[in-house]
């Protein structure tokens, strides 16, 4: 079938219908993807959303941990996602194995030292269910700072496995947490000298970055936050223009949000011959209305979660909502 956007649009908004499906997109996601979703946000907002809804069907257009934090929050209902492939390369750099070998050695070595230190791993929401399950507290870059902050000083802190991250709120927080070296491709691949340029070309116009940006860029940044933090700034400030750090998928909501505002990207890095040269994510974009259609049509792939590594990450993910 080879139906344009409008055509599949209408198609999945009936199907969804027929089915009582809901479609949740990640702000990273296609703008087409965006606008045939019910609901668009970041991958908590869309999780929690999700427990709120009456539908018999979830449709998460995002990667697949997204789709697992769904299952994990509504174990009850079928969660689908368009594209099983649709991984994370910051996810994928923290396997559970390895986290699991780094706590048991932080824990030998309070042991040895006789301290009575309490050993806390704080993960971001971009890990596997079955990093989640290991872990004692999630975060997202909306709640990360807020959640460090009221864990007690004398805790020896693991946090994974975002490096740029961690680093950031090592700096705003004044903690020394043990970071796993895990960073996400596209947030890591920015261009200083690019983003250099353009604030040169357009002077006093504010750069708003993401805290996967790695430290040269965060420290060119106005404004650092979550994809929703961004957003909500561009909607409230009286400016007219700004610079842009994360994946370029959140300026279809930005122009949506703000028509008569002005959103420039900061480009990648040039590296030649290695994936792709642009500021989008492309796990995000294996999203297609091909794939949602057939994924809504089928019922399949269906997102499955262990149940014991399920129950084991509710917990974490429970603090989480607790202490946001
Ligand atoms: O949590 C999310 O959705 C991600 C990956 C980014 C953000 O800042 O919202
Ligand atoms: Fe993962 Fe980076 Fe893609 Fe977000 S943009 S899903 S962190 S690879």
């Amino acid at each position: 079938m080879d139906l344009k956007n409008k055509e599949y649009i209408d198609k999945i908004r009936s199907l969804a219908k027929e089915k009582n499906a809901v479609i949740f997109a990640h702000y990273y996601t296609r703008p087409e993807i965006q606008e045939c979703a019910d609901f668009i946000g970041d991958s908590l907002a869309l999780a929690q959303q999700a427990t709120r809804v009456d539908a018999d069907i979830l449709v998460m257009c995002g990667v697949h941990f997204m789709g697992e934090t769904m299952k994990i929050l509504c174990p009850q209902k079928k969660v689908l996602i368009p594209d099983m492939k649709a991984g994370c390369s910051l996810a994928d750099s923290c396997k559970a194995e390895d986290l699991n070998e780094l706590i048991k050695n932080e824990k030998l070595k309070i042991k040895n030292s006789d301290a009575c230190q309490e050993l806390i791993v704080v993960s971001y929401v971009n890990t596997s269910a079955e990093v989640k399950a290991l872990t004692d507290v999630v975060v997202t870059s909306s709640n990360a700072k807020k959640i460090v902050d009221q864990l007690p000083k004398d805790a020896k802190i693991i946090f994974g496995p975002d490096h740029n991250l961690g680093s950031y709120i090592n700096s705003v927080t004044g903690r020394n947490m043990i970071l796993w070296n895990g960073a996400c491709h596209v947030h890591s691949r920015f261009s200083l000298e690019a983003l250099l340029e353009l604030k040169a070309a357009n002077p006093g116009v504010e750069v708003l970055a993401h805290p996967e940006c790695k430290a040269p860029i965060l420290a060119q940044s106005d404004v650092i936050g979550s994809t929703k933090a961004l957003l909500e700034h561009t909607i409230r400030s009286s400016a007219k223009r700004f610079i842009i750090a994360t994946e370029s998928g959140i300026l279809f909501e930005m122009q949506r949000a703000c028509p008569d505002k002005e959103f420039i990207p900061v480009p990648p890095e040039v590296t030649e011959g290695v994936g792709c040269s642009c500021n989008e994510c492309e796990y995000m974009r294996m999203n297609t209305l091909e794939k949602l259609y057939n994924c809504l049509l089928n019922e399949s792939p269906e997102m499955h979660v262990d149940k014991e590594i399920a129950e084991k990450a509710i917990s974490s993910i429970q603090r989480m909502l607790e202490m946001s």
